[in-house]
């Protein structure tokens, strides 16, 4: 097949990769905006290489000439990568997935629970996704993988060796790999073991940098309402408490600092 039609063909993969990749990202954003642990750590997205989908076509038996066929049976032509710090998020953002309106679940392939032999473990969904395009709807499979950061990293490295040795990894690294498969399989079980601390401290730093930028924005706004004595005292106050290191007393000042604010606010306008 001609290298245009491929580009003709793949585009619509490209608009699937780039709208869920802002989707999951907004899920991610809206956790946070809302002051929750985000199950989504990271979203990455990319449309196979032509080569890359020739190669596979071909393993799986597939015709190069016939285009319907590659785009059944290579599943992965648009995939999207969501990465989890917990292997607890995994089920979460698949429960996500499984909920979404705009995504039809083809299957779920679990390399969590039954890693692959190479010691791959990660979660997979093929899932059919519409985009609409300027020649209509067209209904594409999509490969949305869900892994642990610690997964990820593994399957990074064997990956490039996989790309290095052209897939025939010596048997000893083969070995090495397995081995340290099975360390980030005991790093992810430690790291669940102390998750609710990590989200603890997380939730506060998240909710103390909140506090801080409520503040420091009232006190840039009274710096043109109030006068400089007193937002010095202010400042001054804030500086104080914010040493301190207490929460809670930061979120009292802040409450009363927004009343101050809408204070000023209420007088500028009668002004
Ligand atoms: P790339 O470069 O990631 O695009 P199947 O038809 O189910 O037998 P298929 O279609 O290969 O086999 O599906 P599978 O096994 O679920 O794998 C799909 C993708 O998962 C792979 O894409 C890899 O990204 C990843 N993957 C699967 N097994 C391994 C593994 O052992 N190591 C690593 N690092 N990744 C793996 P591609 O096509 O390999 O390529």
């Amino acid at each position: 097949m001609e290298i245009q039609l491929w580009r003709k063909i793949l585009d619509p993969y490209k608009q699937a990769v780039e709208e869920l990749t802002v989707k999951f990202n907004y899920i991610k954003k809206e956790y946070q905006d809302g002051g929750m642990y985000s199950p989504i750590e990271q979203v990455t997205g990319r449309v196979k290489k032509i080569s890359s989908i020739m190669e596979k076509a071909q393993r799986k038996g597939v015709n190069l000439d016939d285009i319907k066929n590659i785009e059944a049976k290579v599943e992965d032509i648009a995939g999207i990568r969501i990465i989890c710090q917990f292997e607890e998020d995994i089920e979460t953002v698949v429960e996500i997935i499984r909920k979404r309106t705009d995504l039809e679940i083809k299957l779920e392939k679990d390399y969590i629970n039954f890693p692959k032999k190479s010691g791959y473990r990660s979660y997979h969904i093929i899932a059919y996704y519409t985009v609409e395009t300027v020649d209509g709807a067209k209904k594409l499979e999509v490969e949305l993988q869900i892994r642990t950061l610690a997964m990820n990293f593994w399957s990074t490295i064997e990956h490039s060796l996989q790309y290095k040795y052209k897939g025939n990894i010596p048997e000893e690294i083969r070995e090495r790999l397995l081995r340290a498969a099975n360390a980030v399989g005991a790093l992810d079980g430690e790291m669940s073991s102390v998750r609710d601390e990590i989200m603890d401290a997380q939730n506060v730093n998240r909710e103390m940098a909140r506090i801080v930028s409520d503040i420091l924005s009232n006190i840039e706004n009274l710096y043109r309402l109030a006068n400089k004595r007193e937002i010095i005292k202010i400042q001054n106050e804030f500086f104080k408490i914010y040493s301190s290191g207490d929460i809670e007393l930061l979120e009292e000042f802040g409450e009363q600092l927004d009343v101050l604010a809408e204070n000023y606010k209420a007088q500028s306008y009668g002004d």
